[in-house]
């Protein structure tokens, strides 16, 4: 008999076939938090050239690999512990989703037989299910060699049509399952083109052309679907040939630079009840564009049409009419679908209507006027116009710099002050309005960029993930946290109605020191009061690319609940 043969075949295991299916396919970051049943797996991984970052919550390396794939358009991904890990990991998929991110959530989980006799397992849960209804879809793998199928599928999901989150569930016992290593590697699959270009019908071009053709006041509403898409060259010949005017949502900021003369950002409650052709590209009628019905939109009551008409490119055929008609659909790939629009607008299309745009102008440069104004102010205590102020003048300086954003009045007034000159540069809270991407979103930025990173937080939203500060400093990333800090949720000066020694739910510790955690960690700690300190600490964090966090103190009086979507936040008519 001939040993020999049988010592010599190479032999491999779950662990290195995930690995080897996610390197076959480009992947080589993981956001993850080692414990049970994947401590070894982060290892091997390490070993592997897979650089893995480790976060010290799951939620902020999910929110990581989520915004990975927005910045990447290939999957992010997050690696969690079993049950609890997977169900702090799952509101950064569920959010993913939302958010149209691609992004993979592979959580180690227990024993099968032992979790579906419900016998009670160390962290049992049937993960699988409670994922389901929070993703695009959701897999999990029994046997070492189904990991090339189930990675594949994973990636195509994430990736292809509508972007967004995915489920993967890997039982313990499948990680150390060996198989003979010439069929493991041959159970892989590289995914052939995972995201494949969807070309919309000639028909619906020439629909959505003859249609804007007859546009008096037309209007293009930019959504981060058109950010995500990469088609940056192709939307700004369309904006400039066209000579439409533009808003950009949030994360749509810098397709093409605010400071754009057709940007009509400042002109916003002007443009949308003006408009009477409007094109939509990649973004939804959803609550951020008031369903695209009712007062915003110039009708009468809150449901009814403003008339507009609209056109909609979206690669999911399902958007199309979710609260208004779509006289145009466009179904396919932004990329495609607007150069589809580009060929047949050819040269010589009409300029909008002079009094449109000369109206749009005039607006906005009153706005811009009021706003100048504001900003030129140097009150004390400093309030969010005098910070922003500052931070628009280091963005304009670093236009390659991300900035993340997040909180109430310190995303809505940073959405409107700092201009954003390059696409995919703000990241912020996008569809949800969730708190708590902060230090997930600013450690992804920087580990898959390399550009510096500004995260200007509110002190209420700085808090969900402020212990990344360690992360941010244990991988010496170069992000400046700016914490907006009035001392509250909203703002800090809310009184107990009820008299008691508690404070009132929206207040925190009253000039609190936000600065000395990140020197904990050996980071740059900076306090802030007045303009040029805050000037003088964000100057010196970029020049030195150290992890810093300024505590920029704001008068706590300044903002107004929930920023400027006040009317969400129901109030009590009854008086105590
Ligand atoms: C905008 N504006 C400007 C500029 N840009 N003025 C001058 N200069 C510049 N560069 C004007 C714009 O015309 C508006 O004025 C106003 O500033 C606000 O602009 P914005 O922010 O675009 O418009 P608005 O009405 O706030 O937009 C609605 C929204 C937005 C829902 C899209 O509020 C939003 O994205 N909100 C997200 C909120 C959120 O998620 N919060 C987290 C939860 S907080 P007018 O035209 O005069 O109206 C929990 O409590
Ligand atoms: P915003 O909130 O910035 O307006 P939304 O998240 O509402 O943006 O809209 C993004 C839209 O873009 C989604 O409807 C999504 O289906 C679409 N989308 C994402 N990627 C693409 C793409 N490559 N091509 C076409 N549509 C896309």
């Amino acid at each position: 008999m001939d040993m020999t043969t049988d010592t010599q075949v190479e032999v491999t295991d779950g662990f290195h076939l995930v690995i080897d299916a996610l390197k076959l396919n480009g992947i080589n970051t993981i956001f993850g938090l080692p414990g049970i049943p994947i401590t070894d797996f982060t290892r091997k991984a390490q070993a592997e050239g897979i650089r893995v970052i480790s976060f010290r919550h799951e939620q902020n390396d999910g929110n990581a690999a989520a915004i990975a794939g927005f910045l990447t358009q290939r999957p992010g991904i997050c690696l969690t512990v079993s049950a609890p890990g997977f169900l702090n990991g799952l509101t950064a998929l569920a959010n993913a989703t939302t958010n149209c991110f691609p992004m993979i959530l592979i959580s180690g989980s227990s024993e099968r037989e032992i979790v579906d006799l419900q016998q009670g397992d160390y962290e049992e849960m049937d993960q699988l299910a409670i994922a389901k209804p929070l993703c695009k879809a959701a897999f999990r793998v029994l046997h070492a060699e189904d990991i090339g199928v189930a990675v594949a599928r994973a990636i195509r999901a994430a990736v292809s049509g509508r972007p967004g989150g995915v489920y993967l569930d890997l039982p313990a016992k499948m990680f150390a399952q060996t198989m003979d290593g010439a069929a493991g590697k041959k159970s892989l699959i590289e995914v052939v083109d995972p995201a494949p270009r969807q070309i919309p019908s000639q028909e619906a071009v020439q629909r959505a052309l003859e249609l804007l053709k007859t546009a008096k006041r037309p209007l293009i509403l930019l959504g981060k679907g058109a950010a995500y898409a990469q088609a940056d060259a192709n939307i700004r010949a369309l904006i400039e040939e066209t000579g439409i005017p533009y808003l950009p949502m949030s994360m749509a900021k810098g397709i093409l630079p605010d400071t754009h003369e057709q940007s009509a950002a400042a002109a916003r409650s002007f443009v949308l009840p003006g408009a009477d052709v409007v094109l939509l590209i990649g973004a939804r009628l959803n609550w951020l564009r008031s369903y695209g019905k009712g007062k915003t939109w110039g009708g009468k009551g809150h449901k009814d049409p403003g008339g507009q008409k609209f056109i909609q490119i979206d690669i999911w055929p399902q958007e199309m009419d979710s609260n208004v008609r779509i006289d145009a659909p466009l179904v396919g790939d932004i990329g495609s679908c607007v150069s589809a629009l580009l060929a047949g607008i050819g040269s010589g299309w009409p300029k909008p209507p002079a009094d449109w745009l000369g109206a749009i102008a005039e607006r906005k440069d009153k706005n811009l006027a009021k706003m100048a104004e504001t900003l030129a102010k140097n009150p004390t205590p400093m309030n969010f116009h005098s910070a922003l102020n500052v931070v628009r003048d280091i963005i304009k300086a670093n236009p390659d710099a991300i900035l993340v954003n997040e909180g109430a009045n310190a995303l809505d007034f940073t959405r409107s002050i700092v201009d954003m000159y390059k696409p995919r540069k703000r990241l912020d809270v996008g569809t949800w309005g969730i708190m708590g991407i902060g230090m997930g979103f600013a450690v992804s930025a920087a580990v898959v960029t390399g550009e510096s990173v500004i995260a200007i937080e509110g002190d209420s939203a700085f808090g969900f993930s402020g212990m990344e500060v360690e992360t941010i400093c244990r991988y010496n990333l170069p992000v400046c946290v700016v914490v907006f800090n009035n001392n509250g949720v909203y703002r800090g000066t809310d009184v107990n109605p009820a008299g008691g020694p508690d404070v009132a739910p929206t207040v925190f510790v009253k000039d609190a020191r936000y600065d000395k955690l990140i020197e904990a960690f050996g980071g740059v700690g900076m306090h802030a009061t007045n303009p040029a300190e805050l000037r003088k600490g964000m100057e010196e964090a970029i020049r030195s690319r150290k992890p810093t966090l300024i505590n920029a103190v704001i008068d706590e009086t300044a903002g107004t609940e929930s920023g400027r979507i006040t009317s969400l936040n129901p109030q009590s008519a009854k008086k105590k």
